[in-house]
């Protein structure tokens, strides 16, 4: 069993950022690293998933794992690879409309290849910082008291897996309650104009992948970059 959920140590060294939905744009992703002033020797990058479907590079996802500074969770676009390898139970009309004609066009072999990669990245991801450990996953956090996230992904893996990489609801209903057991959870999957936290709830996906830019929230100060975290939206 592949674990899906993965605890992270603090990084001594350098800083931690997490990075919303990238969907296949990893020249894009680079040149903001770039102007961001990453530092692959000290600094570690989180993506919250979706690294796949829709950009023009979505093969270039098996490198990006393979680096050590790059760690990912599983979003719904890599759930549909995986599905589709193990299953075959995936719409694929709707799929290819999302994106996923790049993965339904490559050989059997290889369409194994990248489903086994993804299938080795967890569900969710707890990273320890200086002020408290900070939780990723890619879409909505399912437990409003993290510590219980493990278990539930080990008792109901299905039907946690799939709140954690599908579900828009707290965006929805613009809820703003904790969750409780850790300093902030960080999600992708759906889009907003700038960094916005609901309760302590942190959504980055800012459209890098389309016509936005990729944010970059520092874990350690809850900061993002190029345009901070908003708050109150109708400040906004
Ligand atoms: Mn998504």
């Amino acid at each position: 069993m592949e674990q899906r959920f993965l605890r992270v140590p603090r990084n001594e060294t350098g800083r931690d950022f997490a990075v919303g939905d990238v969907h296949g744009h990893f020249s894009r992703l680079e040149a903001s690293l770039d102007r961001l002033g990453f530092d692959p020797g000290r600094d570690r990058l989180f993506s919250v998933g979706d690294l796949v479907d829709r950009g023009p590079e979505s093969e270039a996802a098996l490198q990006w794992l393979e680096r050590p500074w790059f760690y990912a969770v599983q979003g719904n676009h890599e759930d549909y690879a995986i599905r589709h390898v193990r299953t075959g139970k995936v719409d694929t009309r709707n799929w290819r409309d999302y994106g996923g004609g790049w993965f339904l066009d490559l050989p059997a072999e290889l369409q194994r290849v990248y489903a086994e990669a993804f299938e080795r990245l967890p569900i969710a991801i707890e990273v320890e910082t200086a002020e408290g450990a900070v939780g990723l996953l890619h879409a909505d956090c399912p437990v409003l008291f993290w510590p219980r996230l493990e278990s539930a992904l080990r008792d109901r893996a299905r039907s946690t897996s799939q709140a954690c990489q599908w579900s828009r609801e707290r965006l929805r209903l613009m809820d703003r309650t904790l969750v409780q057991g850790v300093r902030a959870v960080v999600a992708g999957h759906t889009p907003v104009a700038a960094p916005l936290v609901l309760g302590n709830v942190y959504h980055i996906d800012t459209e890098g992948w389309q016509s936005g830019y990729f944010s970059f929230l520092d874990l350690e100060t809850l900061r993002a970059w190029p345009n901070d975290v908003v708050t109150d939206l109708a400040g906004a």
